[in-house]
């Protein structure tokens, strides 16, 4: 249903973060110079066959950085919060779609999140896929609590693997009126195709937010650069402005 000008009456809503939403709650992100990318090679942590090569290397990583999520220091930030309040105040359909493992949207208060590429307090079991929430080290001894015998991995997507919730998030793309991309470089598929994929259809406003344009920056029709915590509660306080009006 539209009104007089067009414009959908409750416009559906899809958010996408990266890990530029988390970078000033203290977690790093992949590919900025001080990034992840930049300390060790993806290679040897985040695909399949390095974790058949050498997984405790593998389990290390992880484990480190579920150590820092779990330290008293990391906390959601304003960009977080903003999105929470959005979702609540929200009068249309709201999914936020999230690329990162944190679970800093939880605790700031986002009830529909979706991670793609997985979550670092969970583990999967490598036999029966049981998925259990893990808030400690995971080591080559720990086994599977639901069958007793499976080796546990992260419940993360590494490359080469297929993202989670694909047939939900594309529903959602289909139909949403709005798309809002934040913090990530739009270097990573199938996330990266997301804007093209909205973009069929002329009329979705697809707005970009981050510290500066993404690699898709021209598939986007609105654009705001800087950091997460300056403009994402000053876009998501004109955007309810906007559909209160
Ligand atoms: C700020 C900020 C601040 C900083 N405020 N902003 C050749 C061509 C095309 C595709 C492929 C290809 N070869 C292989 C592929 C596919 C591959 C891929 O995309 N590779 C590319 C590298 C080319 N993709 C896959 O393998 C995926 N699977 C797949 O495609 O399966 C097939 C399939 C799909 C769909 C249906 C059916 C089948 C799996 C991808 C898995 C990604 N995994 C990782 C690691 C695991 C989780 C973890 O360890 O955390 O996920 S990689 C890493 O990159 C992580 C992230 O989620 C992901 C995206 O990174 P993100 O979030 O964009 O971070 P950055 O660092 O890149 O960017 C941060 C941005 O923030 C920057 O722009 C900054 O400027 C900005 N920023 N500070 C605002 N304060």
């Amino acid at each position: 249903m539209t009104d007089h000008t067009g414009r959908a009456k409750r416009p559906s809503l899809v958010v996408l973060t990266g890990a530029g939403i988390s970078r000033e709650s203290g977690i790093p992100t992949f590919r900025d110079a001080d990034g992840l990318w930049a300390q060790v090679d993806l290679e040897d942590v985040a695909t399949p066959e390095a974790f058949a090569r050498d997984p405790e290397r593998v389990l290390d990583f992880y484990n480190a950085r579920r150590r820092v999520l779990l330290s008293s220091d990391i906390a959601p930030n304003a960009a977080h919060v903003a999105l929470a309040r959005l979702e609540e105040s929200w009068p249309g359909d709201f999914l936020l779609i999230t690329q990162n493992i944190d679970d800093l949207h939880e605790r700031a208060g986002s009830k529909r999140v979706l991670h793609m590429h997985g979550e670092l307090l969970k583990a999967r079991c490598t036999l029966c896929e049981e998925v259990h929430p893990w808030p400690k080290d995971i080591t080559l001894a720990d086994t599977c609590p639901a069958c007793g015998r499976g080796p546990m991995r992260p419940h993360v997507v590494w490359f080469g693997e297929i993202p989670l919730h694909m047939e939900e998030i594309t529903q959602a793309l289909q139909a949403c009126d709005i798309f809002v991309s934040i913090g990530t470089s739009g270097t990573v598929w199938p996330a990266a195709g997301f804007v093209a994929e909205v973009a069929h259809r002329p009329h979705t406003r697809r707005v970009e937010l981050n510290l500066e344009p993404s690699e898709q920056n021209a598939l986007f029709t609105e654009h705001h650069h800087g950091p997460a915590t300056r403009i994402v509660p000053a876009f998501v306080d004109a955007l309810l402005a906007d559909v209160r009006e």
